[in-house]
């Protein structure tokens, strides 16, 4: 079995103390951060959602492949993205009232924080209310929103909506993200930016925000 292979095996059965051995040593391998990531621990979060639709396993064996992805992206973290030292901005960034994941929305702090920007993570079941606070702040640039289920589209759509109706809302963009989000919904909803991966987040970030 090659070294992800063994990552994608542990992360998908949610052997939490193992994982970040596992992911130190495909570092000394000379792996790239970004294949463990996304070969290893992002392929087996996929590949356990989709047991989970077929009902091969249940909310507790995705928690568990959860906190296993966790526990290796700490270990990753340092590698991701780079330092940057210059800050381009401040950025504010929660999941939306009612859902409670959050790994997505941490990998997309993670980067865009190495992209220079300071982020400031509201967490995650976010009321609407706390998305319009934060964002009256006068020196947000970016405001990021991130849902994974079909069933908080809709808080998605009506936090948008409250941050577009604010008085100061050409102070500041608004992007959204997650797995069921896409450009069409992101448009329909008036926010400015979608983008699919925390990669492409923090590229996105660097390009709305040239002070
Ligand atoms: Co949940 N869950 N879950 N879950 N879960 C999904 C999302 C699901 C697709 C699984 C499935 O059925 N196949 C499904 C949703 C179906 C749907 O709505 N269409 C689902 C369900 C149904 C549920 C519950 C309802 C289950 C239940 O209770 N019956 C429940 C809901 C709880 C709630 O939120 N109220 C639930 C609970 C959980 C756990 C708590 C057990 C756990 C989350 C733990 C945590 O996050 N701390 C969990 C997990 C782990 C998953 C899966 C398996 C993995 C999610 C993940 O972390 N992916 C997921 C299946 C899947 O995604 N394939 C599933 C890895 C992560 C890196 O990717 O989050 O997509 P992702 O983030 C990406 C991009 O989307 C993007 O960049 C990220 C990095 O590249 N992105 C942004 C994300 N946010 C962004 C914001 C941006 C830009 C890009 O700009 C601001």
């Amino acid at each position: 079995m090659s070294k992800i292979e063994e990552i994608f095996a542990a992360v998908s059965a949610g052997k939490k103390k193992q994982v970040p051995g596992l992911v130190q040593q495909a570092l000394e391998e000379g792996i790239a951060p970004e294949v463990i990531l996304n070969e290893g621990m992002i392929q087996a979060m996929n590949e356990v959602g989709e047991r989970f639709r077929l009902e091969q396993i249940y909310v507790p064996e995705m928690l568990v492949a959860a906190r296993a992805m966790k526990a290796g992206v700490e270990v990753l973290k340092p590698y991701l993205g780079g330092e940057s030292s210059t800050v381009r901005g401040k950025m504010v960034m929660g999941t939306v009232a009612g859902d409670l994941h959050d790994i997505g929305k941490n990998l997309v702090i993670l980067m865009i924080e190495s992209a220079g920007f300071e982020v400031v993570d509201l967490g995650v079941d976010v009321p609407i209310a706390d998305f319009v606070a934060a964002a009256s702040a006068p020196d947000v640039d970016l405001v990021g929103l991130s849902a994974l289920l079909t069933t908080t589209m809709p808080a998605l759509k009506d936090s948008v909506e409250a941050l577009n109706a604010m008085d100061c809302r050409s102070r500041f963009q608004i992007m959204v993200g997650g797995a069921p989000v896409t450009q069409a919904f992101a448009n329909e909803i008036g926010a400015d930016i979608y983008t699919a991966d925390a990669a492409s987040a923090a590229q996105a970030a660097r390009k709305a925000v040239q002070h």
